[in-house]
């Protein structure tokens, strides 16, 4: 953290004339193509798994517009396995999530939509000033089945029209392992060309394989894609991910795509995530979520935790720059590395320290409620996901809450401005500012606590933007006064924040 610069009017001069603002940095650049555009945002994305189109497009122009999101990443959008029988990964629910992780085809007929509803809400969200990154599957095809959903047959190692049995490692031949998959995840040859969960595995390193995956994915990128989430790319390795980048061309806005590479913590030396830093724009920060997770509930597991740690986040983790940070995703939602929306009033706060620390380009995601962890989204029986209602409790719009938009403005508005005026109280209770731009407080205990805090920022009257915005002048919520020290005395709520920044004032 302590390489982030800057002075707030130096960024809005450049941002006036229209330089990038990684143009100041030397270490913490933002990576190409990251989300950035348009006035009054930076980088902050939603993360709407397994939205279908329609409502991805609907919310770019309702809400991820107007509250500043900057980009929505969006679910895997290739043909991909439709069961017709349970078993096999799954004995009770016939159309579980991860049936999108089995791609068929690359034609974009999916439980998301068809391919004219995905090329118009990419359309939708760029004039909404949110730019589009696509989950990229390119390690594999299927694990099971026979048919799709855009209507096609298929058998393990036969994708009509695209590959057979020569574009896939094989047992023996390529894959080590006695059975063909994947049995030692340390291990360098079985992680590349064994078979993750089954899923046969594309020969990544063949000129047909990646000619076929740059196909798909400068189609997408023709259609106004931005860049990818790539899925399992532990398992494809660096040479690859790399030879195919080099396939891809330009964005519509003329930048080079933003590849976000998801790499697991654990593995040793080139399996680790810190090893794959250069394969990509960013690695997914799979370590950060579970440090946040741990700093804000650790055991005993009943919602106690200790933020005061969370002085030097981002030490020992990949670099802020070259990370795609996040509280959680589909995968640690599920899997109790990370917090989850069950978390209810602690993850909210704990999205709100990530917006307002500035580890890597933050994403905040919002899915559907589950119980049983292969349960599928809201669908009709077809499997075809339904439209999102975020008053219905099938869903968890995470990203719309008050205390997380109010944040994203906060984010958005420091910019790069370094953490400063860092105070805790050993335990559950911190506050920080983002140089004079803005300032924080947050309480991760069940009971609120007033005291006063040094802000650095000017003397005036603030608006609390966690609970309110200011709209001709005035807020809407409670406000704050900052003194001519620059201090201020405020009541931070049970489970809570305060935070305002230096365009808060009224
Ligand atoms: C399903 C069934 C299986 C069946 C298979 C094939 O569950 O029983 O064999 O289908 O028919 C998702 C689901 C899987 C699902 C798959 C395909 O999670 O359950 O399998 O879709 O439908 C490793 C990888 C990492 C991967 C995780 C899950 O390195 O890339 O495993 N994550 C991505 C996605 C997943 C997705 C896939 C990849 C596949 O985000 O959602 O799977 O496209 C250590 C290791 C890590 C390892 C981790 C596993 O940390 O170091 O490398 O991650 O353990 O927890
Ligand atoms: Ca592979």
């Amino acid at each position: 953290m302590s390489v982030r610069t800057s002075s707030l009017s130096a960024l809005a001069v450049l941002a006036a004339i229209g330089l990038p603002l990684a143009a100041l940095h030397g270490l913490e650049r933002e990576p190409a193509g990251a989300p950035q555009a348009g006035p009054g945002r930076t980088d902050v994305m939603a993360n709407l798994f397994e939205w279908n189109w329609d409502s991805v497009a609907s919310e770019c122009t309702g809400t991820l517009g107007p509250a500043g999101y900057a980009g929505v990443q969006v679910s895997q959008p290739a043909d991909s396995l439709k069961r017709t029988k349970l078993g096999d990964g799954s004995d009770t629910v016939l159309h579980p999530w991860w049936e999108i992780y089995q791609p068929v085809s690359y034609e974009l007929t999916s439980r998301m939509g068809t391919e004219a509803q995905f090329r118009s809400m990419v359309t939708t969200c760029r004039r909404a000033g949110v730019k589009v990154y696509v989950d990229a599957v390119v390690n594999h095809m299927t694990g099971q089945g026979s048919t799709s959903y855009g209507g096609r047959t298929y058998s393990h190692f036969e994708y009509a029209g695209l590959y057979d049995a020569s574009d896939f490692h094989r047992k023996g031949t390529d894959c080590p392992s006695s059975t063909g998959g994947i049995e030692d995840f340390n291990n360098l040859r079985q992680v590349r060309t064994c078979e993750l969960v089954g899923l046969a595995d594309l020969r990544t390193d063949s000129p047909k394989v990646r000619n076929e995956l740059a196909k798909y994915l400068n189609k997408l990128i023709g259609y106004g894609v931005s860049g990818f989430r790539v899925d399992a790319a532990k398992h494809v390795g660096q040479d690859d991910l790399l030879a195919l980048q080099k396939k891809l061309r330009d964005t519509v806005d003329g930048d080079r795509p933003y590849v976000a590479l998801e790499v697991f913590g654990g593995g040793p030396g080139i399996l680790s995530p810190q090893a794959f830093t250069g394969a990509g724009s960013a690695v997914l920060g799979l370590d950060g979520d579970i440090q946040i997770k741990n700093a804000f509930k650790s055991y005993p597991a009943d919602g106690t935790g200790s933020l005061a740690v969370l002085k030097t986040f981002g030490d020992g983790l990949t670099p802020s720059g070259k990370t795609l940070s996040f509280v959680q995703n589909h995968d640690t939602e599920r899997n109790g590395d990370a917090l989850t929306y069950k978390d209810g009033a602690t993850n909210l706060l704990a999205q709100q320290f990530l917006l307002a620390y500035g580890y890597g380009t933050p994403q905040v995601y919002s899915s559907f409620a589950w119980s049983a962890t292969d349960a599928s989204p809201p669908s009709d029986p077809g499997g075809l996901i339904t439209d999102t209602d975020c008053a219905s409790e099938a869903w968890v719009c995470v990203h719309r809450d008050k205390a997380v938009t109010g944040l994203v403005g906060f984010h958005n508005h420091v910019g790069r401005a370094p953490v400063t005026h860092w105070w805790d109280n050993g335990g559950n209770l911190i506050a920080f500012s983002r140089g004079q731009a803005g300032w924080i407080a947050l309480n991760n205990d069940k009971s609120p606590v007033t005291r006063t805090f040094d802000t650095g920022l000017a003397a005036g009257t603030y608006c609390d933007v966690t609970r309110g915005s200011v709209s001709k002048g005035k807020c809407s919520g409670p406000t704050v006064t900052v003194d001519a020290r620059g201090q201020v005395r405020v009541t931070v709520p049970a489970k809570g924040a305060v935070a305002f920044t230096r365009a808060d004032r009224v």
